[in-house]
């Protein structure tokens, strides 16, 4: 018999004031304890589910099953990907560089002019969603894309370079509804190592 696979919530890499000013301790806690945990739950009962259904042959309730293991894994996915992009802004460079600040300002320009185009995308999206910098790799290039729900990236067949949820969860005690003023501070939190790193994986 096949061996199961079983999610777990990964390891947040700092504590939960540790992004203060720009992301409160109290929706870090939430965010993290609840909402994540909530996904990684709710991943495992639907995996769990699918695994019995196929054991019967089940079809139909296999391809229902569907939507909550894309919902739930995509949560997963996405926020085991948000918690690592970030960092305390005492540890934050501001800017990438190397490989990464070249590709940059040959797709938008300039880091400002990217930061501009990627908050007014992320600012417009309908509802829940997160806003995402990919790597094309058949076209070898940056895109902003954004992304409804908790659809992963891999969705538009791009590889995750950074990402920001912008479900009201992960800004609302703070900003209440001025998603734009989120958007705006997060950017000093952004730990360019680890998505400069991301950005060498995806073009090696
Ligand atoms: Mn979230």
């Amino acid at each position: 018999m096949q061996e199961k696979t079983t999610y777990s919530l990964p390891e947040l890499p700092y504590d939960f004031n540790a992004l203060e000013p720009v992301i409160s301790a109290e929706i870090m806690e939430l965010h993290y304890s609840k909402h994540h945990n909530a996904y990684v739950t709710k991943l495992n009962e639907a995996l769990e589910k699918y695994h019995e259904a196929e054991t019967r042959k089940e079809v139909d309730q296999m391809v229902e099953l569907q939507s909550a293991i894309k919902f739930n894994g995509g949560g997963h996915i996405n926020h085991s990907i948000f918690w690592t992009i970030l960092c305390p802004e005492k540890e934050a460079v501001g800017k990438p560089s190397g490989a990464l600040s070249t590709a940059i300002d040959k797709e938008f320009g300039s880091f400002e002019a990217f930061q501009e185009k990627f908050n007014a995308k992320a600012a417009a999206i309908q509802g829940s969603g997160w806003g995402w910098l990919g790597y094309n790799k058949s076209m070898k290039r940056l895109q902003i894309a954004v992304c409804s729900n908790q659809d992963p990236l891999s969705t538009q067949g791009l590889i995750p370079i950074l990402g920001v949820d912008v479900w009201e969860h992960a800004y609302y005690l703070q900003y209440k509804n001025a998603r734009p003023d989120y958007l705006k501070a997060i950017w000093r939190i952004f730990n360019w190592k680890n998505i400069e790193e991301r950005f060498e994986k995806a073009i090696s």
